[in-house]
């Protein structure tokens, strides 16, 4: 485990380069979920499979930009999903972006996941490990280290919302509890960059981000291998839940790479108000 998390420092150091001083516009490609993807998030993809591939750990990797898992060591134990470049539509107007990693053992099912690291690169280049705990570390870039900051806990309830997808498909339900979060007096805090999203709610110590099943995408629009699931594993870790608007996001069993899932990330009390009012309407 020791060496997956310093090749993703690697990756994370030369991401970081990349994004500074590549070409930010878009490749003529999709990726498998049919999205655009910039000239970045190919680079991004080349450099992680690079580092990876010098890892005996890793039995097989999985990029969300690409179709297919690729093997590497016939004996290495961890299957790594990740997600190289995360929000990569905010590239061109310079708002943070992320990188994030899901370490599983056997399969990548939920709850075979056994650790999860993301990466902001933001005004600093910050990196959460989540495993026993949720440490947060910056990048020193002069010394091209990072650093162990602090230990990353939620509270019991927060005060901001993160409301994901297009308001006219939400579900009328939906749409009347997030207005109900607002009337209470949440703030919305929403970059559509899931990575800096979920970061400052986890940071400020608490709040709800959701990407919920809506008319237009009833599965949502995230990916669980790549994007719900290292989250999901975040959250619990840091003492939060993690649902799909009635299960834990961690019980769910893909079935096929690209899956997408409904999620909800928060601190105990604004999961339980989804609970509530999801519970109602099945
Ligand atoms: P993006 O399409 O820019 O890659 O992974 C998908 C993602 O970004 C998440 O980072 C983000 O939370 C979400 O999509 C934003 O989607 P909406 O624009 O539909 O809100």
């Amino acid at each position: 485990m020791t060496d997956i998390i310093n090749a993703i420092k690697k990756c994370a150091i030369r991401i970081n380069e990349a994004i500074k001083y590549e070409d930010t516009s878009k490749a003529e490609s999709e990726n498998k979920s049919g999205d655009i993807q910039v000239k970045l998030d190919v680079i991004s993809d080349d450099i992680i499979e690079e580092e990876f591939s010098k890892v005996a750990d890793i039995k097989e990797i999985v990029s969300e930009e690409k179709e297919d898992a690729l093997k590497l060591n016939e004996n290495g134990k961890y299957f790594v999903a990740y997600d190289p470049l995360d929000g990569s539509s905010l590239i061109d107007v310079n708002l943070s972006v992320g990188s994030i990693f899901g370490i599983y053992k056997n399969s990548y099912d939920g709850a075979n996941i056994v650790a999860a690291v993301y990466v902001v690169y933001g005004p600093r280049v910050e990196m959460v490990v989540a495993r026993d705990v949720v440490e947060l570390f910056k990048l020193d870039e002069k010394k091209g280290e990072f650093i162990f900051q602090k230990e990353l806990k939620l509270n019991e309830k927060g005060n901001l919302v993160g409301p994901g997808g297009t308001q006219k498909e939400w579900y009328s339900f939906h749409k009347e509890m997030i207005d109900n979060f607002f009337k209470d007096g949440y703030r919305l805090r929403y970059s559509g960059g899931m990575v800096p999203d979920l970061h400052q709610i986890l940071l400020k110590g608490g709040g709800l981000f959701a990407y919920p099943g809506a008319n237009d995408k009833p599965n949502g629009k995230l990916r669980m291998l790549f994007e719900v699931f290292p989250f999901a594993y975040v959250y619990k870790i840091a003492g939060g839940l993690a649902i799909d608007g009635s299960d834990d996001l961690l019980s769910l069993s893909p079935k096929h790479l690209h899956d997408t899932a409904p999620c909800f990330f928060g601190s105990d009390y604004e999961i339980q108000k989804v609970l509530e009012v999801y519970s109602k309407r099945k």
